[in-house]
């Protein structure tokens, strides 16, 4: 099952199967998937945080719920619209990695604008190991975040890359200690919550956008985005909040 919680503007969602380590079956995933649209939706939600009960993250597709005759070219079916949904989302999403992220549970955390983990977690891409590909958008999201040689490595041998690996590979933004774990990520995720969420939807775009564009594509596209942030009230508010010597109180409008 999934939990959704709300503390101060973030939706926590959090993975509730530890006794299989939040492995992904379709009742979960569509879960999730409602839960996104509803975080869209919802104007009081300014950041969403993404975690999993127990001592996992999420230890990836439920390899018991396989059955043998699956029709793989069906797989995602239920991970797509997830995927899709997180990376659509105009709120900043923060994946708090507080125990194994293996398989299409790595693919999640990927899906997410930003991973924080806990000291002793780890991430495994794991498909190899059961003969498949990344998928879930790891193929995807893998090279873009730490390159395609890395990627390829690691999704080679899947290895256990951990805190250390993952900090130097720039997978994730900040590693914290396993006690308090939820708290530290609660209060990261609260302090982007507090953010101009318009101008960090804008900024999310471009990013992602602008990989694939040349200099002057994105250079207009650059242009267009700062017209809509500089129409925004949280730009007129950091501007009073700069003269005024004060910090700015955004509202995420
Ligand atoms: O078919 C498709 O849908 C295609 C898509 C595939 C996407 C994928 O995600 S492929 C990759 C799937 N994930 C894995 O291969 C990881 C499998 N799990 C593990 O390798 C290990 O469990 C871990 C390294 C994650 C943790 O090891 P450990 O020793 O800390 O725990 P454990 O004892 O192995 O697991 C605890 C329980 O969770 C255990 O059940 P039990 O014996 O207590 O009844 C174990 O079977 C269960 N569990 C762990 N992972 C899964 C799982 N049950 C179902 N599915 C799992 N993925």
């Amino acid at each position: 099952m999934l939990k959704v919680t709300t503390e101060e503007g973030v939706r926590v969602l959090t993975l509730a199967r530890p006794d299989r380590l939040n492995a992904l079956e379709p009742g979960l995933l569509r879960g999730l998937r409602k839960a996104l649209r509803e975080a869209a939706r919802e104007e009081g939600v300014r950041a969403v945080l993404l975690t999993g009960e127990g001592r996992a993250f999420s230890a990836g597709q439920d390899l018991e719920a396989v059955p043998a005759d699956r029709d793989y070219l069906r797989v995602l079916d239920d991970y797509i619209p997830v995927i899709e949904a997180l990376f659509a989302l105009e709120k900043p999403t923060v994946a708090a990695v507080n125990g194994v992220a293996a398989g299409a549970g790595m693919s999640l955390a990927l899906a997410c604008d930003l991973r924080v983990m806990a000291e002793g977690a780890f991430f495994s891409p794991a498909f190899v190991r059961v003969g498949l590909v990344p998928d879930a958008g790891m193929s995807y999201f893998l090279p873009r975040l730490v390159g395609l040689a890395r990627a390829l490595d690691w999704c080679y041998r899947s290895p256990r890359i951990g805190p250390e690996e993952a900090l130097t590979a720039g997978l994730v933004s900040a590693v914290f200690p396993q006690e308090g774990f939820f708290a530290s990520a609660l209060a990261f995720a609260k302090e982007l919550g507090r953010g101009p969420t318009r101008a960090y939807a804008l900024t999310k775009r471009a990013l992602w956008r602008n990989l694939e564009a040349d200099l002057a594509d994105a250079l207009a596209y650059e242009a267009e985005s700062q017209a809509a942030a500089g129409a925004t009230e949280d730009h007129a508010e950091g501007l009073r909040a700069f003269l005024e010597k004060r910090p700015p109180g955004f509202r995420g409008r």
